[in-house]
């Protein structure tokens, strides 16, 4: 029997991946609502649409954010923060969508959290070259919740470092469909992206995708 690429399964999810103590990867998670989730994704964007906020060092970012939910990240000259309205409009940012938060929560369970209740969903749009440098997620009040982030369209290369900036970081490609869980004593680590390759997506083109659902408030 000859054994071609069309002849492999399609991905699908299997089983959850520790990587580090608090770190979960659920691959293909989110592969069999991917068509959902996009669309509600582009109904949020359709609100709130992407922008590339400013650091306070004043420099734009590469990556397109917008929010939904109850509290949304926003940057500017003065800092970081959640902000309960979109500074673009002066309105509430828009609803979370309940496949969004259903899929977040159920990711939470099948990685040991239970009763993980976001009020934050971060929308982050790569385009090839765009990046995130090293950071820590530290500006939500309750860092006892983990986050879940969601990947759709063109792979990454995810950073995953130490509690040090200065930590050797692991790194690790984020498909469509991934879904990664971050809590416990990766909650705070470092982290970010390496810059986007180009492609082709089949369903999103040339761009990326990432949600990451908090609790913020
Ligand atoms: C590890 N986003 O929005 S998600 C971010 O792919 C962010 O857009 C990246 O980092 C992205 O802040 C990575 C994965 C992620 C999110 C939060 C973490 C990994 C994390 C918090 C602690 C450790
Ligand atoms: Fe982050």
């Amino acid at each position: 029997m000859t054994l071609s690429l069309f002849d492999e399964p399609p991905p699908r999810y299997e089983a959850p991946q520790p990587i580090a103590q608090g770190a979960v990867l659920l691959r293909g998670f989110a592969l069999d609502q991917g068509e959902a989730l996009l669309q509600a994704a582009q109904q949020v964007i359709a609100a709130a649409p992407l922008r590339h906020l400013m650091t306070p060092g004043g420099r734009a970012m590469s990556v397109g954010m917008t929010n939904c939910g109850a509290l949304g990240w926003v940057s500017d000259r003065t800092g970081y923060r959640y902000s309960n309205t979109d500074p673009l409009s002066g309105q509430p940012w828009p609803a979370m969508p309940a496949c969004l938060l259903d899929l977040a929560k159920r990711a939470a369970a099948e990685a040991g959290f239970g009763h993980f209740n976001p009020d934050a969903c971060l929308i982050n749009r790569y385009q090839p070259g765009a990046r995130l440098s090293l950071h820590q997620d530290r500006d939500e009040s309750d860092l006892s919740a983990p986050i879940v982030s969601v990947s759709l369209g063109l792979p990454a290369v995810f950073l995953f470092g130490g509690l040090q900036r200065g930590d050797r970081s692991a790194r690790y490609g984020l498909a469509h469909g991934d879904v990664a869980v971050w809590g416990g004593a990766s909650r705070l680590a470092f982290h970010g992206v390496a810059p986007l390759a180009d492609g082709e997506h089949p369903v999103l083109g040339r761009q990326r995708i990432n949600l990451t659902f908090r609790r913020a408030g």
